[in-house]
């Protein structure tokens, strides 16, 4: 077992930095019942981080909950749920099982929310939009199963809302598409365009993570890969930076994760060997605040900046398909 000790001084080599005071936000923090608080969407809306975190409660079935913070660290949960799967109309059926992993993509002066809705008929996910974390409206389911872990690109790019999926497949590993939308209801023109490699971190398969983020060299695309091991699958990040005119071309691919667990509550949990982003937020300097869940059941952050991103992909690259 590591202690803290022994973690802190691995900190300062990595290219993600985690903050000292992981973990960042614990199911003891909830003023509510969970079992969990994982697999966060965060962003910067008017000076305050605003944190839409995933809660298993004892039933198995998650809910999403939110949290407040000034320096993009020190949350404090809200006394409600922000998000629970929908009781009636015509997103009930779909959300029966739970919502999960909800990633919040600023678009348009708008935050699009993207998250998994579960239930008898599979996975799909959902979109809903807020201006404000007050009032939500959940607008169409934007996939059939089984997809999960979409994001939505912060503008339009030739006219078209794009974004990067993850389709299920029981044939070829699951890799990352990219599809298009006139209206943010109707996607198509999928492609896949980032498959994982065989034998490597991310050989079981990949998917995206945080909302892409725009550079001057092109958007970053930082994803999550797992690998099979004899005592189950390991939950890396790694990053890939992708053309700001045409997505779908992938510039680079960083060979290298950027994070592992290596931290006692990423290492052991709920499941355990889990680092799992839905969230990177860019501040104006260049760093770049990431959250991930840990081991399914804490809230971490780590700090990283677009150049030492840009840099691990173009300076070690593997191919992309
Ligand atoms: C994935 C999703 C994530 C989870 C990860 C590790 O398939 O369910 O929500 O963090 O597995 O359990």
């Amino acid at each position: 077992m590591f202690t803290r000790k022994d973690t802190t001084q691995k900190r300062e080599e990595g290219i993600v930095k985690r903050y000292a005071r992981n973990p960042i936000l614990t199911r003891d923090d909830i003023p509510y019942p969970v079992a969990t608080v994982h697999n966060a969407g965060v962003v910067k809306h008017k000076g305050q981080y605003i944190m839409l975190f995933r809660s298993h409660l004892d039933n198995g079935r998650s809910i999403i909950g939110r949290a407040d913070s000034s320096d993009g660290f020190k949350f404090k949960a809200h006394a409600q749920p922000f998000l629970s799967p929908a009781l009636d109309g015509p997103f009930a059926e779909y959300e029966q099982y739970g919502v999960e992993d909800l990633r919040i993509c600023p678009c348009e002066n708008s935050y699009l929310l993207c998250y998994s809705a579960y239930s008898s008929h599979g996975v799909r996910i959902a979109l809903a939009r807020t201006d404000d974390f007050e009032t939500v409206e959940r607008i169409a389911f934007i996939s059939q199963a089984d997809m999960r872990n979409v994001v939505i690109f912060p503008e339009k790019i030739d006219g078209r809302f794009v974004r990067l999926d993850r389709p299920h497949s029981e044939i070829s590993p699951w890799s990352i598409w990219i599809s298009y939308s006139p209206d943010l209801i109707h996607w198509g023109d999928s492609r896949r365009i980032l498959q994982s490699q065989t034998y490597h971190w991310d050989e079981m398969k990949i998917g995206p993570g945080a909302a892409p983020i725009k550079t001057p060299k092109g958007w970053l695309n930082i994803y999550h890969g797992v690998f099979q091991t004899m005592a189950g699958a390991v939950y890396r990040l790694g990053v890939a930076l992708h053309d700001l005119n045409d997505p779908a071309k992938v510039l680079a691919v960083g060979d290298r994760w950027i994070l592992q667990p290596e931290d006692p509550w990423e290492v052991t949990g709920y499941v355990p060997n889990v680092v799992f982003s839905c969230a990177a937020v860019p501040e104006d300097d260049g760093e770049i605040k990431l959250y991930w869940g840990g081991a399914d059941t804490v809230m971490c952050a780590g700090t990283t900046s677009v150049n030492q991103l840009l840099e691990h992909c173009m300076n070690s690259p593997r191919p992309a398909l």
